[in-house]
């Protein structure tokens, strides 16, 4: 649903702090004294250039995390209780600079501030705050073995954790990351998006101050194939945790078992959502629909982009959509009457305008949208095609933009069988008054997270992450706690049964 007002105006040009490297916490030029513009995607104007790091600088990030994560050191020797009470104060910090935070979160990456208030910035702390908990209560077991031995089981942090980001959303990401990693006292060198850096170096600096010890956490901003693919390969790298696309994904799970790192993926999704006629009211089904694929400009791995509509109200509910599309307003994301900012980059637009292209050439029609909104910055306006069929790419690709593809169905069975056609399997969706067709939807749809009669709701409690090529593990909830651990037995002799 559309969110509040934001609680706070925003900081229109905020100030760029910093823009080097964060090694052993100090902000250093790259080795190469490269950088890299970054730009504002609703202005298409350049906000800083950026240190470009590369291998050499992943290789001194490593050796600072190498050194934080040594036996003896000051995070290895710290109190569990300890790291948690470190969570809460970068929490508290991040709260503290809300207006700042969320003002750079919308300059950076084009999102509307209330977006990157309620979900980037309140999503990062509440992230933090749960881990926080989760330090000292991350345990063992004795198991009563045959024989006579002593045995028990110890959680113990993987190591060295290698991090690459996305641009969709800088902070959350960070925070999925950084927050189960260093509850569990490893010790991080994470990557952002080449598109998105600031907030992930300017939250380094407050990791510095909650009191972080030097190289605990390392931030390397930089480009996918040098950067990124310099974590992947690093041999020291025990574990590596990516949210991006399916294709970089499969890239990176080849490149790690050549030292068997630790993979988890979040990856691409093209997730369904299903509309019966028995829903409530479909005023409130086509609210719901759209807020599903538009909300973030539609750059969400859980978007719902694949409506499925119900034959009985199909012709009602594109019309309502169509009208629900055609009022969303696009524009300077700092408006808080704007309910959507632009793409990330020329690229992204690009794609996605492709897209349109594709679904029009394979016969869908085109309801509204479809075209660039305005002439600077990459805008695009909100898009609906009907009469889409499962064969055309706009049905099985992501386009990661605001298009929404509505389909027709007439059984329960068919839908299920339509929603699961496909590579993907991150997130699905449906709208009925029937207890029975959702409990068949949710067991039988192969998706990680399933949602009804409600869509796009992620908390830090639940695990998410995807089945098929949506990715690899979960992250959040205690699962992440296992993907940032190593179960190890031990079993001591001892000379009669304890
Ligand atoms: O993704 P990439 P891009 C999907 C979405 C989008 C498409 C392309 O469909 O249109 O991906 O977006 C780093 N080794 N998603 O090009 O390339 C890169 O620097 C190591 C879904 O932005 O996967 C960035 O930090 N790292 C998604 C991160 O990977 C590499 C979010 C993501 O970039 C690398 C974003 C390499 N060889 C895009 N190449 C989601 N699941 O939410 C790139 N990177």
């Amino acid at each position: 649903m559309a969110l509040p007002p934001a609680p706070f105006p925003p900081i229109r040009q905020p100030e760029i702090k910093y823009t080097q490297l964060f090694i052993n916490n100090e902000f250093i030029d790259a080795v190469s004294g490269k950088t890299f513009p970054v730009y504002n995607p609703a202005t298409e104007q350049k906000i800083a250039d950026v240190s470009e790091g590369d291998k050499a600088d992943v290789d001194k990030a490593v050796n600072a995390a190498k050194a934080a994560f040594e036996f003896g050191s000051p995070w290895q020797q710290m109190d569990a209780s300890g790291r948690g009470r470190l969570l809460l104060k970068l929490a508290d910090l991040i709260d503290r600079d809300a207006v700042y935070l969320s003002s750079l979160e919308t300059f950076d990456n084009g999102k509307i501030f209330k977006e990157s208030v309620y979900v980037d910035l309140f999503g990062s702390s509440a992230v933090l705050r749960y881990y926080a908990g989760w330090c000292d209560k991350i345990q063992g077991k004795t198991v009563p073995i045959d024989g006579n031995f002593f045995c028990y089981t110890r959680r113990e942090p993987v190591g060295i954790c290698g991090q690459i980001i996305p641009w969709n959303f800088p902070m959350p990401m960070m925070m999925w990351k950084i927050g189960p990693a260093l509850a569990c006292g490893n010790v991080v060198v994470l990557k952002p998006a080449e598109q998105t850096p600031l907030n992930a170096l300017y939250i380094a600096s407050l990791i510095k101050e909650a009191g972080f010890p030097p190289g605990v956490v390392n931030v390397i901003p930089g480009y996918g194939p040098t950067a990124g693919a310099a974590i992947t390969n690093h041999p020291d790298i025990n574990k590596i945790a990516f949210t991006g696309s399916t294709e970089t994904g499969k890239l990176i799970m080849k490149t790690a078992a050549d030292t068997m790192k630790r993979v988890t993926l979040e990856l691409g999704g093209k997730c369904p959502v299903v509309v019966f006629d028995d829903f409530e009211d479909i005023d409130k089904a086509v609210e719901i629909a759209h807020q599903a694929v538009y909300f973030a400009a539609g750059q969400c791995c859980a978007a719902g982009s694949r409506t499925y509509v119900h034959e009985a109200i199909y012709d009602e509910f594109v019309k309502k959509t169509v009208e629900r599309a055609r009022n969303r307003p696009v524009g300077d994301p700092f408006n808080d009457d704007i309910e959507m900012g632009p793409q990330i980059d020329s690229a992204q637009f690009d794609k996605i305008l492709n897209m349109v292209e594709s679904g029009k050439k394979e016969g869908a029609v085109l309801e509204c949208g479809g075209k660039r909104h305005g002439t600077t910055g990459y805008f695009i306006e909100p898009t609906v095609f009907s009469n889409v069929t499962e064969n055309m790419r706009i049905c099985r690709e992501e386009i990661f933009g605001p298009v929404q593809t509505v389909m027709k169905f007439s059984t329960l069975e068919e839908v299920i069988k339509k929603a699961n056609d496909s590579c993907y399997g991150l997130a699905a969706g449906i709208l009925t008054g029937s207890i029975d067709k959702a409990l068949q939807f949710t067991s039988r749809v192969k998706a990680g997270t399933v949602w009804v009669n409600w869509y796009n709701f992620l908390t830090s409690q639940t695990p998410y992450g995807g089945f098929k090529e949506s990715g690899i593990g979960r992250e959040l909830g205690e699962d992440a706690i296992n993907a940032y651990t190593e179960n190890k037995t031990v079993t001591i002799k001892t000379s009669s049964k304890f």
